[in-house]
């Protein structure tokens, strides 16, 4: 469990109505407070991550923080953080993460989460998987009663005949009305991940039920390199909306 520390300041509701990008700050912000100098960080990505590697970076030109190690979750983030300074290294060189601080597109009442929207979720579940403690940050849009309530469920897939891991993805969740697309850029060519992989997306009319078993279900299939349900996987969620910031423990 992580608790609050001392110095953490209490945000207390507010009348200014603040935007999602604010909500995003906030949440990053709090969850940089449990970095401590001399920790292996895994460093998140997308547009919530990015505000914490921002803040590690002040911090550390600050000499608030030392000795800080960053993992970085993809090119994007690599790039981000190394312009910033922050000194990167890589789960081979580092194959214990301390804490690693993260976005995700859902948080069910579990705090089971849905990535990779954003396309990141191998390196990301491989760096948050070795870490000792894994933070997401979220604004309240985030919360789901199931996972893939919202949108996409992503599966990285090899590149060689993903139309057909495609099928095959779409019949192994037809009980849940899936409909299964290859993600693709504006000029109709697959996306490729950092990995050199194509997305397939999931998209559930109803709730999948047992997570692990369609887990299972997803890994069985040989195309399929991972997919974006982070099943027990937080520490931590904190959330931030509109009435303040909430840290909630697994
Ligand atoms: C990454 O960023 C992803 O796993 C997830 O897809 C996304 C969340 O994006 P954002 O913080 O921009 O809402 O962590």
């Amino acid at each position: 469990n992580l608790s609050t520390p001392s110095s953490a300041p209490s945000l207390s509701p507010s009348p200014v109505i603040l935007s999602q990008d604010e909500l995003k700050k906030i949440a990053a912000y709090k969850a940089v407070e449990f970095v401590q100098s001399g920790m292996v960080v895994g460093l998140g990505t997308g547009s919530t991550a990015k505000h914490a590697v921002d803040r590690i970076a002040d911090l550390l030109n600050q000499g608030k923080l030392k000795d800080i190690v960053g993992i970085p979750t993809s090119k994007q983030t690599h790039q981000q953080a190394s312009s910033l300074g922050i000194p990167l290294s890589d789960l081979d060189t580092h194959p214990t993460v301390d804490l690693a601080i993260d976005g995700a597109d859902e948080v069910d009442p579990d705090l089971n989460l849905v990535k990779g929207r954003g396309g990141s979720l191998l390196r990301e579940k491989m760096i948050e998987g070795a870490a000792r403690k894994f933070v997401v940050i979220v604004d309240e849009s985030k919360w789901v009663p199931y996972v893939g309530a919202s949108g996409a469920m992503p599966v990285e897939v090899v590149p060689f005949c993903s139309k057909y891991t495609q099928d095959c993805l779409q019949k192994i969740f037809e009980y849940a009305g899936c409909v299964a697309e290859l993600r693709t850029l504006s000029g109709g060519q697959p996306f490729l991940t950092d990995n050199g992989n194509h997305i397939v997306n999931l998209f559930f009319k109803s709730d999948v039920g047992d997570l692990r078993a369609a887990s299972d279900a997803i890994h069985r299939l040989p195309g399929v390199i991972e997919h974006g349900m982070f099943i027990g996987m937080a520490t931590a969620v904190i959330v931030a909306g509109e009435s303040g910031v909430t840290v909630k423990n697994k």
